[in-house]
């Protein structure tokens, strides 16, 4: 019963797998892109959590190796999707733990695993949480100064879940807000969700930011966000995260939402 130990063989042993989970244009109902999200199949266990084997990678600093696959299976994909999608605009996002955005290399990662995909930058979106965000240093930033001249973009996940300081958003390049499932969970039954949500929509387009929803379950709070006039949402209401081949079905009969 040792997560560690089986999880330093996952890798090798073909384990892990990457699921997609459409982001959706509000606008237009549309695919915008897909969130990459880890699955780890132990063979004894069955399916384990990224909630439960992501904390034990970034203890043991095995999310390095694993992260960088994830990226790379995540810009694969998308460049197979281009290949047989001609003029697809679909984008990649892949979160980016706190050890890996630490790492002195995590630029030339990227750039590299870009390369190997034969993506350009500006299809991929890196997820960071907002208090990794804040604890981040000027090597850091450094790093997605060169990213961002590569059109990469950067999200701050679970927005407004970490501690109340805002600074962090104008000292780095972000591009994108992506709301807390909890406000969006339950702006449908309690009225000060909804006003948070309202807030965070209105911080994002003065700061000239996009804004997803994530977390969007039911037709009534997909019906208010658009009222809001949010970007792009996520969530059961279009479609879980799958895999590779029921994404490829989804992008092949062009949903509308
Ligand atoms: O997909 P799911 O909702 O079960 O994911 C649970 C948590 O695990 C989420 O917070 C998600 O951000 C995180 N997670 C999923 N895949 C990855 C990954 O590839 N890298 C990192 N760092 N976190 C991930
Ligand atoms: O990276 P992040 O922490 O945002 O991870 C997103 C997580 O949310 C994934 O584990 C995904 O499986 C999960 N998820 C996606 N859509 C929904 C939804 O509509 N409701 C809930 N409760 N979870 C969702
Ligand atoms: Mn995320
Ligand atoms: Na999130």
């Amino acid at each position: 019963l040792n997560l560690e130990t089986d999880l330093r063989r996952a890798l090798e042993r073909h384990e892990l797998a990457v699921y997609y989970q459409p982001l959706v244009n509000l606008a237009n109902g549309g695919i915008e892109g897909f969130e990459a999200l880890a699955r780890w199949q132990h063979p004894e266990r069955g399916l384990v959590s990224p909630l439960e084997f992501i904390p034990v990678a970034e203890d043991t600093g095995l999310i390095v190796s694993i992260g960088r696959w994830i990226m790379q299976e995540a810009c694969r994909q998308l460049s197979a999707w281009q290949a047989q999608f001609p003029g697809l605009q679909a984008k990649i996002s892949v979160n980016v733990s706190g050890v890996q955005f630490a790492q002195p290399d995590l630029a030339d990662t990227v750039l590299q695993v870009l390369e190997d995909a034969r993506l350009e930058g500006r299809y991929l979106k890196l997820e960071i949480t907002e208090s990794v965000l804040m604890h981040s240093s000027e090597g850091a930033n450094a790093a997605l100064g060169r990213l961002q001249k590569r059109e990469v973009q950067f999200l701050v996940d679970d927005f407004g879940t970490g501690y109340s300081s805002l600074s962090y958003l104008h000292s780095f390049p972000i591009d994108v807000l992506k709301i807390d499932a909890s406000f969006v969970r339950r702006m449908a039954v309690e009225a000060k969700h909804d006003e948070i949500v309202q807030a965070i929509v209105a911080l994002a387009r003065s700061l000239k930011m996009e804004v997803i929803a994530e977390g969007v379950e039911t037709l009534a709070s997909l019906a208010r966000l658009r009222e809001l006039k949010a970007d792009f949402g996520q969530g059961y209401v279009f479609s879980p995260p799958v895999d590779a081949q029921a994404a490829t079905h989804l992008l092949a009969s062009r949903p509308h939402w």
